[in-house]
């Protein structure tokens, strides 16, 4: 039964016969639904957010990735099509889900957009359907959540569902690594799930990493996180520490990189913003606990990048403070408020964290960013100013937050009476109104 199972499965995907659901059309999902519909699968996307159906209504992306030529072609070609309605998952054999993994208060794992999403596919599946969470979420989620979501509704695994996890690895903004050179890490409840699902990924990625279970699968991206958060706090330390002893932390790292091996550059910054690399590892954190295994590596790396805004802000009083210019009496502009350069994102941004700080001690910000043309954000309703030179030049100081690509920071050090560089924009100029971080 199940071999003569697994062999029409193969056949449907050789054949593209398979019919391929996303639920979540967002910087994952979008995307990876996309890629499954230029290889000829019938791919049918879920979104419950209007203005996204609307969107793509329209045929126009909202996914910086994703151009709306490409989008366009795969709605026309009728290969992409969109809905709210989770009852077209009567028709779908493979389910993926690409729903958000977000944070509570005090940190702890918000899980609940997995369980909605899976209630509602839970009502609708098709007999034998796989389904795929590729939402970053803590070791045992698949097993122990949702799971006994599908049985609780008489769905029995291996006859009414397969079930696997496959860390979803999607950089925003990285040409050099787009979705189908990205190797594809899958576990399943069982070898037969992760086999599936192999088959399925395989369509549309060169490599497939299968592992033994969901659980590994779970951990691995917890693990490529963690290791990104611990190691950019540790620069940031690194950091403050050559700033106290005199030496250029930049130029340190410059040389270190010149070890072919056992070494990987991390670069300081103003904070370590996104929608993963801070959140995922309080996911580990959080279930290792449970385990009453206390995690001290990520807590102190979660707490050294959230100290970082409160450090920028007091490198800038000093230097202020040397030139008779309290904060509370200066004007500061910040340049670059989204979490990383040439990413018009501005989730868990430092530059935020940084305006905040320095509007909390009266100091007169503003800021500028060619990607964010007004900021609503808590206590922050500013609008970016137009960077000219005489504008430059009416700030007591310009902080670099975030060094996009396309800005003329020469012209910027040749007006500003002070600039604060946290991101080594400056690596070629230095000069004595530029400081470094
Ligand atoms: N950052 C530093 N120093 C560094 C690297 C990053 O301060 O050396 C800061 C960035 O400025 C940013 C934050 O950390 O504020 C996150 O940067 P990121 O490069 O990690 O970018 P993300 O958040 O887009 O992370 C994604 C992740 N991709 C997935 O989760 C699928 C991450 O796993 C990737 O490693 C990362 O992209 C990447 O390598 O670009």
């Amino acid at each position: 039964m199940m071999e003569n199972f697994v062999k029409q499965f193969r056949d449907k995907v050789k054949k593209k016969r398979l019919t391929i659901g996303v639920v979540g059309l967002g910087y994952v999902g979008l995307p990876l639904a996309i890629e499954f519909a230029k290889k000829g699968f019938a791919v049918t996307g879920i979104e419950v957010d209007k203005d996204r159906l609307a969107s793509l209504k329209k045929k126009i992306s909202y996914i910086t990735d994703v151009s709306t030529a490409e989008l366009r072609r795969v709605i026309e070609s009728k290969a992409l099509s969109a809905s709210c309605d989770f009852a077209i998952l009567r028709q779908i054999d493979v389910v993926i889900i690409c729903v958000p993994t977000p944070l509570k208060k005090k940190y702890l794992p918000d899980i609940s957009y997995i369980k909605t999403a899976v209630k509602f596919i839970a009502m609708h599946l098709k007999k034998k359907a796989l389904v795929i969470l590729e939402s970053t979420t803590y070791p045992g989620t698949t097993e122990e959540v949702i799971r006994p979501l599908f049985e609780a509704r008489g769905l029995r695994h291996g006859e009414d569902f397969y079930l696997c996890f496959s860390p979803e690895r999607i950089d925003p903004g990285n040409k050099m690594f787009p979705v189908h050179k990205i190797t594809k890490v899958v576990g399943g409840i069982d070898k037969t799930d992760a086999y599936l699902a192999g088959l399925v990924y395989g369509t549309i990625i060169e490599n497939v990493a299968l592992v033994s279970s969901v659980r590994v699968a779970e951990f691995t991206k917890l693990l490529e996180n963690t290791f990104r958060l611990v190691n950019i706090g540790l620069i940031d330390e690194i950091a403050m520490m050559c700033h106290k002893m005199g030496v250029e932390v930049w130029e340190v790292i410059k040389a270190a990189k010149t070890k072919p091996f056992g070494f990987m550059p991390f670069y300081p910054g103003p904070g370590v913003g996104g929608h993963c690399i801070p959140k995922d590892p309080l996911y580990l954190y959080w279930k290792a606990k449970k385990f009453g295994f206390n995690s001290r590596f990520i807590k102190l790396a979660s707490d050294m990048i959230s100290y970082m805004p409160v450090y920028v802000v007091s490198r800038v009083a000093d230097i202020l403070r040397r030139r008779n210019k309290p904060l509370s009496k200066a004007k500061v502009l910040v340049v670059g408020v989204t979490y990383k350069k040439d990413i018009k994102d501005l989730r868990k941004s430092p530059a935020l964290d940084i305006i905040a700080i320095l509007q909390q001690k009266q100091c007169a910000v503003s800021y500028y960013d060619p990607l964010v043309p007004y900021l609503k954000y808590n206590d922050i309703d500013l609008i970016s100013i137009t960077l000219t030179p005489s504008a430059v030049k009416g700030f007591d100081c310009v902080i670099i937050a975030t060094d996009h690509s396309r800005l003329d920071y020469a012209a910027i050090a040749r007006n500003a009476k002070l600039v604060f560089d946290t991101r080594n924009v400056y690596r070629n100029i230095r000069a004595r109104n530029i400081f470094l971080l």
